[in-house]
C-alpha cells in the first residue's frame, strides 16, 4: 500500500503540472481527488492492512493527500490569473455585455420646460428667472391687480407676512425688469409658481413659463404669430389655434388659447370634454396702466404677454389625467419620459 501511496503521488503531481486550462483541472480533481477517485479507493484497503502499520499509513495517506490539495489550489489560482489577463480563460467571459447601470433623468416637468424654454429662444427671446418670495407690490400691484381684487384673494395667496408672498404667476419678474429696462424687450420667465388649491388638476405649487414682448407697433397679429409658431413646434404639427376672449387685469384685449385636441384632432373626446378643443395659455395686449406703472409712454410703445402652465402641457402632450402624479415620486410613472 505504501507502494501504491508513492506511485500515485508521482503521477498525479505530473499529470496536475500538464493541466492547462479549468477543464483539464476539473478532471484532475475527480480522477484524483473525488470520492470516487483513485486516491479514496487506495484508502479502502486501508481496512486489511496489518494492525501495527495502521497508524503510518494512514498518517502517509493524510499527507500526500494535504500536499495534491494544496497544489491543486495554487494552480486553481494560477489558471484564474492568466485567464482574467489574457481575457480567453473559460472562467470568466469578457465577451459577455455588461450591465446597464441606471441612469437618472430630468423628471418630465423640467422637461417640457427646457422644450417651451428652447422654442422661445430661437424666437429671440431671453430667459429671466426670479424670487418664489415676493413683494405684494411685484405680484399685484405693478400688474393692475389693486387691493381688494379677487384675484388677490386669501384662498389663493400663501402669504408669509402683510406684505411679503409666495409668487402666484412669475410675472412679477417681467414686472421687476420694465422698471429697470427700456424696450425693445423680449422676455420669457420660467419658474415655480403657488396657490392655495389642490384637486386634480391643482397642486399647490407648479410651474409656469410667462413671457412678454414690447417695442413699438407691436400688434395683436404678432402675438398670433409666435403663439402659432410656439404650440405647432410644441406638439410637432400645424395644429389650428382659437384665440378666446377673455380677462386679465394685465391685459387688455386678453385672450385664452386653445388648440385643437391633439388627441382626437378635433373631433370630440373624453380629454377635450367633446368639444374639439384643449385651453393652453393665456395672452393678451399689454395693458396701457401697467405702462404707466413701469414708466414706459403707452403712446409710443405696445406689447403683449403671455402665460402657459407647464404642466398642463405635459398632461395634454403626454395624455396624464392626474396632475398629483408628476409629485408622488413613483419611479415607475417618471422613468417613463
Ligand atoms: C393664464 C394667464 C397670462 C400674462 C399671463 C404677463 C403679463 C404681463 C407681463 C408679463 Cl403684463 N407676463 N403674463 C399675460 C396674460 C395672460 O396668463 O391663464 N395663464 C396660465
Amino acid at each position: 500500500m505504501e507502494q501504491e501511496l508513492n506511485t500515485l503521488q508521482t503521477l498525479a503531481k505530473d499529470e496536475l503540472n500538464a493541466v492547462t486550462d479549468s477543464a483539464q483541472l476539473e478532471d484532475f480533481r475527480i480522477r484524483f481527488l473525488g470520492r470516487k477517485g483513485e486516491f479514496s479507493s487506495i484508502m479502502k484497503g486501508l481496512g486489511k492492512v496489518p494492525k501495527e502499520d495502521k497508524p503510518r499509513l494512514g498518517q502517509l495517506a493524510n499527507n500526500i493527500k494535504k500536499e495534491l490539495e494544496s497544489l491543486f489550489d495554487k494552480k486553481k489560482i494560477s489558471l484564474n490569473a492568466d485567464s482574467s489577463a489574457s481575457g480567453n480563460g473559460s472562467s470568466i467571459d469578457l465577451t459577455l455585455p455588461g450591465r446597464k447601470p441606471e441612469t437618472g433623468k430630468l423628471h418630465p416637468v423640467t422637461q417640457i420646460m427646457n422644450e417651451v424654454c428652447a422654442i422661445f429662444e430661437s424666437l429671440g427671446f431671453s430667459v429671466a428667472e426670479g424670487p418664489d418670495v415676493e413683494h405684494d407690490h411685484y405680484n399685484f400691484e405693478a400688474l393692475n391687480i389693486p387691493a381688494h381684487h379677487p384675484a388677490r384673494d386669501m384662498h389663493d395667496t400663501f402669504y408669509v407676512s402683510d406684505s411679503i408672498l409666495l409668487r402666484t404667476h412669475t410675472s412679477p419678474m417681467q414686472a421687476r425688469i420694465m422698471e429697470t429696462q427700456q424696450p425693445p424687450l423680449r422676455v420669457i420667465a420660467p419658474g415655480k409658481v403657488y396657490r392655495c388649491d389642490s384637486d386634480i388638476t391643482h397642486t399647490p405649487m407648479f410651474h409656469q413659463v410667462e413671457g412678454f414682448l414690447v417695442d413699438k407697433n407691436v400688434s395683436f397679429a404678432d402675438l398670433k404669430g409666435v403663439l402659432t409658431i410656439f404650440t405647432q413646434k410644441m406638439f410637432d404639427k400645424k395644429l389650428e389655434l382659437r384665440f378666446r376672449p377673455s380677462f386679465f387685469p394685465f391685459t387688455e384685449p386678453s385672450a385664452e388659447v386653445d388648440i385643437a385636441c391633439v388627441m382626437c384632432n378635433g373631433k370630440g373626446c373624453r380629454v377635450c370634454k367633446q368639444t374639439g378643443w384643449l385651453e393652453i395659455l393665456g395672452s393678451g395686449m399689454i395693458d396701457p396702466e401697467v405702462f404707466k406703472k413701469v414708466g414706459y409712454n403707452p403712446e409710443v410703445y405696445s406689447g403683449f404677454a403671455f402665460g402657459l402652465g407647464i404642466e398642463r402641457i405635459a398632461m395634454l402632450k403626454y395624455g396624464i389625467d392626474d396632475i398629483r402624479l408628476y409629485y408622488e415620486n413613483d419611479l415607475r410613472f417618471l422613468s417613463q419620459f
